[in-house]
């Protein structure tokens, strides 16, 4: 959490610099406890992870590298998209990372088709696939088609659902009627439980039952998380459309600080050993932009121009 946290503030710094970030950057503050929560109950190289736009945390606990994240925020032509792609579409499929396509939804079918297509070459066995969506892409058609077929497939696909509040500006009123987007996950046959993502002891046990749960061949589980978006859509929105209401209403609550005193509170550490892992996330995080900083960026003259559609970084692919 602490350190996608320090990273996104550079990646945001980098980007209002001006000319230094290939494409956007969309930030998860405030919605790192429920990101890494499950993040970190995947194992890499053996489960499916789909992240979206706020799951930088997701990533780092699912064991993505700092230099992964900087390197394509930067267009090195080191990095896993070979600079080929800005920000957030990246991953590695072939150790189930996969490459984001869209927030609104498209990640579900890729997901449920990963574990679908282990199942029929049979090497699926306890494998399990997991994606996130906003309160917005719930009400997307590839949402519900993905999320109806791996529910009649009965895939051990979890989903999380962050419900900041907002899709870009438009607010929870004008998205939905039902009374919470849990209450959807009945009628595609899915289990459903709702937490309030600011609280990282609610994330963890809420993930952490979920992944047992489709491990368990229990089907698909989803996961909704109840916060608000303490960021712009991008860091080009200054989000002020949002009311002063509910910037500072009971749902404005920022996770890190609140993990942070429970951490005191229950004694796991002290304030002084938490700031000594704060200076030492800077460090990476300074670290990893200073070697980037250095990289190459591709010429489109002398290389091909694809990122991932080469065969040998698909998942599957062996080699002679
Ligand atoms: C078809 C399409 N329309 C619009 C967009 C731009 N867009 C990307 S994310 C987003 C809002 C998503 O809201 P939500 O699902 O609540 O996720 P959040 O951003 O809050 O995490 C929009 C409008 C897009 N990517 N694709
Ligand atoms: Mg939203």
């Amino acid at each position: 959490m602490l350190l996608s946290r320090v990273l996104e503030e550079k990646l945001g710094s980098l980007y209002r610099a001006g000319g230094r970030i290939v494409g956007g950057v969309y930030l998860g503050k405030g919605q790192e406890a429920f990101s890494a929560a499950l993040g970190i109950q995947l194992r890499k190289g053996r489960d499916i992870y789909g992240p979206l736009i706020r799951d930088q945390a997701g990533r780092i606990a699912f064991g993505e590298s700092l230099l992964d994240a900087v390197r394509t925020y930067l267009g090195a032509v080191t990095g896993p998209m070979r600079g080929r792609d800005g920000n957030i579409h990246r991953g590695r499929p072939k150790e189930g990372l996969m490459a984001m396509i869209s927030h609104l939804g498209s990640l579900v079918s890729v997901v449920a088709g990963g574990l679908f297509a282990r199942r029929l070459a049979g090497t699926l066995h306890d494998s399990v696939g997991a994606t996130s969506i906003g309160d917005g892409g719930t009400s997307t058609g590839a949402f519900h088609e993905g999320l109806n077929m791996a529910a009649v497939e009965k895939l051990p696909l979890v989903i999380s659902v962050a419900n900041n509040q907002y899709a870009y500006s438009t607010p929870n009123c004008r998205q939905y009627a039902c009374v919470d987007l849990v209450d959807r996950a009945k009628g595609y046959g899915v289990q459903g439980v709702a937490v309030d993502a600011t609280d990282l002891g609610q994330c963890l046990e809420a993930f952490d039952a979920a992944v047992k749960r489709a491990r368990n061949g229990e089907g698909p589980q989803m996961v909704v998380g109840h916060l608000l978006r303490l960021s712009g859509h991008g860091e080009h929105d200054d989000a002020s459309y949002i009311p002063e209401t509910a910037r500072k209403g009971p749902s404005s609550v920022d996770c890190l600080p609140a993990a942070e005193r429970r951490i005191i509170d229950e004694g796991w550490m002290n304030e002084n050993e938490l700031k000594d892992l704060f200076t030492e996330a800077r460090g990476k995080v300074d670290q990893a932009v200073a070697k980037v900083s250095k990289e190459a960026t591709p010429d489109p003259f002398k290389e091909k121009w694809q990122a991932l559609s080469s065969e040998e970084l698909a998942e599957g692919h062996h080699e002679a």
